[in-house]
């Protein structure tokens, strides 16, 4: 396996859930970790956990010319990044497509399709020159299995898993690896966003299971990014152990 120590990870959406975790599963390890999110608070408090291995990003990845600007003005030290998680994501609304707000369905489309090819394509060139990389998405089980109210989320995730093959057709060979991590229940802010702060709501989809954690997804991030470089982990697929499909539904 690789050495961490020799890791500089940039991580999207690393002021919560699975993005915080990732950034501590790496630190932890002694990676260098550029955190990139919009709550600057959250990130100082990340960063001071482990002195002077993170450098805190504040940026939003739907602004294609601030991510680009960003990553090109890292700090020595942090800018040879050589894991990339592109991870900033949301889903906002449950409701069905006939009923959505056309405002919901604008953010989820600009933050994990468009911000997520951003922060692809800001951080590839450099790692493409360097002869060594790593992009590691963070899809959904909602990119293969459609759900009631999953409508424009989960069509978002079936981009992200069809552009992580693309990224890999493009780049298998140059030393840039790629994985889609596809995450099923997990509990983390993911809920509290999507029903706007209500936390009993949020709560509810929790109750009564054990869902995974933003560490168990950290885990598998770890795991793919520290394989020996030979190796190539395309897609990771994992649901809580209580989680399953629904049969199909029959209207009369
Ligand atoms: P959280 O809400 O806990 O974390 C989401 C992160 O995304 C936050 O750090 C947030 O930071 C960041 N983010 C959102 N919008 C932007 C933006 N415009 N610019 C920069 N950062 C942004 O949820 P999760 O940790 O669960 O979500 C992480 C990823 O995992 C998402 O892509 C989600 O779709 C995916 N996922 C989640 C699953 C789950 O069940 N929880 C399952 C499968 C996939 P800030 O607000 O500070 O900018
Ligand atoms: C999040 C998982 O099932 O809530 O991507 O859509 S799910």
């Amino acid at each position: 396996a690789l050495d961490p120590k020799t890791l500089t990870v940039l991580v999207t959406g690393a002021t919560s859930g699975i993005g915080a975790a990732t950034v501590r599963r790496f630190a932890s390890e002694g990676s260098k970790v550029v955190a990139v999110g919009r709550r600057e608070d959250r990130l100082a408090a990340l960063a001071a956990e482990f002195p002077g291995l993170i450098h805190p990003l504040v940026l939003d990845v739907r602004d294609f010319a601030a991510t680009e600007a960003a990553f090109a003005a890292l700090p020595e030290g942090f800018n040879s990044y050589n894991v990339v998680c592109a991870n900033a994501g949301l889903a906002l609304g449950l409701e069905p497509a006939q009923d959505a707000k056309i405002e919901d369905w604008q953010t989820m489309i600009d933050t994990n399709v468009s911000g997520l090819a951003y922060t692809v394509r800001a951080a590839l060139p450099g790692m493409v020159a360097r002869k060594e990389g790593h992009i590691v998405f963070t899809g959904s089980v909602a990119g293969d299995y459609p759900y009631p109210g999953g409508n424009v989320y989960g069509a978002t995730k079936a981009f992200v898993k069809q552009f992580a093959l693309n990224v890999w057709a493009d780049v298998a060979g140059t030393g840039v690896r790629v994985t889609n991590i596809e995450p099923g229940l997990t509990e983390t802010e993911f809920s509290v966003v999507r029903f706007r702060g209500d936390d009993a709501k949020a709560g509810k989809v929790y109750e009564g299971t054990a869902p995974m954690t933003g560490e168990d997804i950290a885990e598998q991030v770890y795991f793919a990014a520290t394989l020996p470089r030979h190796v190539v982990v395309l897609r990771i697929q994992a649901m809580a152990n209580q989680q399953s499909f629904s049969p199909f539904s029959i209207k009369r």
